[in-house]
């Protein structure tokens, strides 16, 4: 049994996805981000960073949505989410979600928190415009990758693809959005047709039209 703490579209969307998608017996529990509840004693006892998600995994909690992913898709390893040990493909897991939380997430939290970033308030546009740029840079690199593959690892869907959704959908804002990039666009519009993408978003109540529409 898992306790997932979640906000709509936080980094818990692809601990969600992964927990939907192992058919696992879940329960959600929503951190009110609108009164701080991330910063309550409460929950700094589970999570000392004061970030969502957690999840309390048999009474054990466990913070960074990175290290969530790779536990629950090794608690299912019939699942495929993450290639097993001595698969070729196993490093290149690794070195995805690495890229994409150390990279892309890193970016995309400068973007969306960017008055943690600078003392002075007039200097806020020029961070955003940085990021962006950097943010583009990041989903060329991804882009390319997905040039030849179907998925991020080539032939076969792991807990890579549900983590780059979600970082996609963040950055759905920024100019040169992923859905300017043709092999990422591609991608996204067939990940939008994944069962338990459909079915978390749902209930997480969130809009893909933006993914799903032809441009
Ligand atoms: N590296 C962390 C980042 C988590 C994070 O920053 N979550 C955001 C929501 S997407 C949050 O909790 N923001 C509230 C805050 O920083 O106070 C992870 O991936 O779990």
């Amino acid at each position: 049994m898992f306790q997932l703490y979640y906000y709509p579209n936080n980094a818990s969307l692809a601990p969600h996805f992964l927990l939907h998608h192992v058919d696992a017996d879940y329960e959600l529990i929503l951190v009110d981000k609108a009164s701080n509840s991330q910063k309550s004693p409460d929950y700094l006892r589970l999570n000392p960073a004061g970030r969502i998600p957690t999840l309390v995994v048999n009474g054990q909690p466990i913070f960074e949505s990175a290290a969530i992913c790779i536990h629950i898709s090794e608690l299912y390893p019939e699942s495929g989410l993450i290639p097993q040990i001595g698969d070729p493909k196993r490093p290149l897991f690794f070195q995805w979600l690495a890229f994409l939380t150390n990279t892309l997430q890193a970016e995309l939290m400068v973007k969306y928190y960017p008055h943690r970033h600078t003392d002075g308030e007039s200097t806020i546009p020029n961070i955003l415009a940085a990021q962006d740029d950097r943010i583009a840079e990041a989903l060329a690199i991804i882009d390319a990758q997905l040039a030849h593959n179907d998925f991020l690892l080539g032939d076969n869907l792991s807990a890579c693809d549900y983590f780059l959704f979600m970082l996609a959908e963040w950055s759905l804002p920024v100019p040169k959005s992923p859905m300017t990039f043709e092999h990422l666009a591609r991608y996204l519009r067939r990940m939008c047709d994944n069962p338990s993408i459909q079915a978390v978003c749902g209930i997480e109540e969130m809009d893909l039209s933006e993914m799903t529409s032809e441009k």
